[in-house]
């Protein structure tokens, strides 16, 4: 193995990769760990990525001359990219997905637990010699603002220059977060190998990766080693792995909370400002929410973050929330001109797509992207593809990878933190879930959450539609037990004087015909605008069984053209089917035993009493 500064050929990438020039104990335990994980792994070369623009070329040129990127028509598309994964590498592996904490019941019956010790034996045998052939990146990273008083710092290792040129853009990347660590700010270890060591001139396929995944979690020491999967969640390690089941261990014992939540801020006609936070399971129209532009003349939306926050209380007994990345990883389909024409703005140039589809004339395509369906595409599998082919020409969980700032909508300040005016829950539910209700409490709110279910999208393996619980949509993303997690979030809102409002949202409700009874996208500021003027006590509701919902006429439909029977169906609470849920929910609370929190089979019976009286 040898380092970069002594690699004979320096042209390219090569020219880059230098250890930075920083000495002292902090920094040497880095440099240490580094040579460990070298010996284990074996690569050729290692690169310490400086973060630098000139090194992001190269390493996006190396990517291209390797076949891993395909440059995109420069005019159409400037300094764009398209990355073609393997069928068996198309998203999130919830099943071989671990939380290795000491005790089982630390990690309780939503992860897929294994003993650290075993399962450190089986990672020793999987990382032996799995960067053989390839360049072993050490990537200093900041979730949130380097330097910044919420952020954190870690590492990632990876033989995988797509993890290392999405972390560019996820992450703040390089040498200012080298230095940080040299002065001693605490970091976490992540690593990362697709596990496809090279032999002696063995040529490297454009894809590679190991039919054997492993994305492992040590909560215990803040560890994440990931096998196999050069795909997104399982490939870089600081959002899903570090930002929130990482982050969520550490800020269950700091007391505060990473959480899979969009952030907004969203500006009222009169100027007024609302900073809200917003948990949908995956694929479930964050970024178009994120973005929205709102229909509702006056309001306007700036975007925060599109997919985590981290909060925490204030001294002013506020939640004060930031969003840890600096890019957004959105799902591309259904992201069009007319349904976030924002995002689409977003996406001119400098970006990394991954299997969408690419047009004939080296743009990008993916379904929903256009009204209009090219009549000649190169599916994301590479193959020749026309309307005709009965397939999709994107894969359905086909992503972007593009910087924050980019966004036309981002807020001028995002990388700040923001006091939080309301918590939005929600979830995809084609029943019994109004359009939107209002927690009566803390307590109530966190059992809305805690209680959430959605069908299942394309964003990890799994039947699309299924309906299943995912509490907070943290279910694939909690560090630890989730009826702990429950109860963090009582005990921190019993630690702030001033909460934010919570409610339950649902854009996907339908009618016995299977029509959306709500037009969604940016039709959603008419339900933005609603809890804002219930954040400043000016609209009416009234109760129901579930909490409260608009009152008649507080809902503002101006200009709306939607069919009274249709509106009555969006808030209908059927206290049968209500019922129903209620019980599979205590079913669901019984697998954590004991552990539930008290407050949450409190707000249970409370809310099945409500529903008895209510059925009569
Ligand atoms: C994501 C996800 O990629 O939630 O954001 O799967
Ligand atoms: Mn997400």
């Amino acid at each position: 193995m040898i380092d970069a500064q002594n690699d004979t050929q320096t042209t390219g990438l090569s020219a880059y990769g230098a250890r930075p020039a920083l000495s002292g104990v902090a920094f040497a335990r880095l440099v240490d760990w580094v040579d460990e994980i070298a010996a284990l792994m074996q690569p050729d070369r290692v690169h310490w990525v400086s973060g630098s623009p000139d090194e992001t070329a190269a390493l996006l040129e190396s990517m291209v001359a390797q076949g891993t990127l395909i440059r995109l028509n420069d005019e159409k598309r400037p300094n764009s990219f398209l990355a073609r994964s393997t069928e068996d590498d198309v998203a999130r592996l919830e099943s071989r997905t671990f939380i290795c904490s000491e005790r089982e019941e630390d990690a309780g019956p939503t992860n897929n637990w294994r003993d650290p010790s075993e399962m450190r034996g089986t990672l020793a045998g999987l990382f032996r010699g799995s960067m053989r052939g390839r360049t072993l990146f050490v990537v200093p990273f900041s979730m949130g603002r380097t330097g910044g008083p919420l952020s954190h710092i870690g590492v990632q290792l990876t033989d995988s220059p797509y993890a290392v040129a999405s972390m560019g853009v996820m992450t703040r990347v390089g040498d200012e977060v080298a230095q940080l660590i040299a002065e001693g700010a605490p970091w976490v270890r992540t690593v990362h190998s697709v596990g496809a060591p090279l032999a002696e001139g063995e040529a490297d396929v454009v894809w590679p990766s190991n039919p054997d995944k492993h994305i492992v979690h040590f909560p215990d020491t803040l560890e994440v080693w990931s096998f196999g999967s050069g795909y997104g969640g399982n490939a870089i390690l600081a959002k899903k792995c570090f930002a929130l089941r990482i982050a969520s261990v550490i800020g269950r014992d700091e007391g505060w909370l990473a959480e899979h939540m969009l952030l907004i801020r969203a500006v009222s006609p009169e100027g007024r400002a609302f900073h809200i936070a917003a948990a949908f399971p995956s694929a479930c129209g964050k970024t178009n929410l994120a973005m929205l532009r709102p229909t509702l003349p006056g309001w306007r939306v700036e975007t925060i973050g599109d997919d985590i926050a981290w909060i925490r209380p204030g001294e002013d007994g506020r939640l004060w929330a930031i969003n840890p990345e600096a890019g957004f990883f959105g799902v591309a389909p259904g992201t069009g001109e007319s349904t976030n024409a924002a995002a689409v703005e977003a996406l001119r140039e400098n970006v990394i797509f991954t299997n969408v589809a690419l047009t004939p004339d080296g743009d990008v395509w993916w379904e929903g992207l256009t009204d209009e369906t090219p009549e000649r595409l190169i599916d994301w599998r590479g193959d020749d593809w026309t309307p005709d082919s009965g397939r999709p020409a994107a894969h359905p969980n086909s992503r972007f990878t593009v910087a924050a700032s980019q966004s036309p909508t981002i807020s001028p300040d995002w990388e700040d933190a923001v006091p939080l005016d309301a918590i939005l829950f929600g979830g995809r539910r084609a029943t019994n879930v109004p359009l939107v209700v209002e927690a009566s409490s803390w307590e109530h709110g966190v059992f809305m959450g805690a209680t959430i279910s959605s069908e299942r999208t394309a964003a990890a393996e799994g039947t699309v539609g299924e309906l299943r619980r995912d509490p907070f949509a943290m279910m694939p993303f909690c560090g630890y037990n989730m009826a702990d997690y429950f109860a963090h979030w009582i005990r921190v809102g019993a630690r702030a004087s001033r909460l934010p409002a919570v409610f339950q949202v649902n854009w996907f409700r339908k009618g016995d015909d299977g029509r959306f009874l709500w037009p969604g996208f940016g039709e959603n500021a008419r339900v933005i605008d609603w809890i804002a003027r219930r954040v400043a006590g000016e609209a009416e509701a009234i109760e129901t069984p579930v909490g409260r919902v608009p009152a008649a006429g507080s809902l503002d439909l101006d200009g709306l053209d939607v069919r009274d029977a249709d509106l009555e169906e969006l808030f209908r609470v059927d206290p049968a089917s209500w019922l129903d849920e209620a019980r599979l929910t205590e079913e669901f609370f019984d697998t954590f035993g004991d552990r539930v929190p008290a407050e949450l089979r409190e707000q249970l019976a409370a809310l099945r009493e409500r529903l008895e009286t209510a059925r009569g």
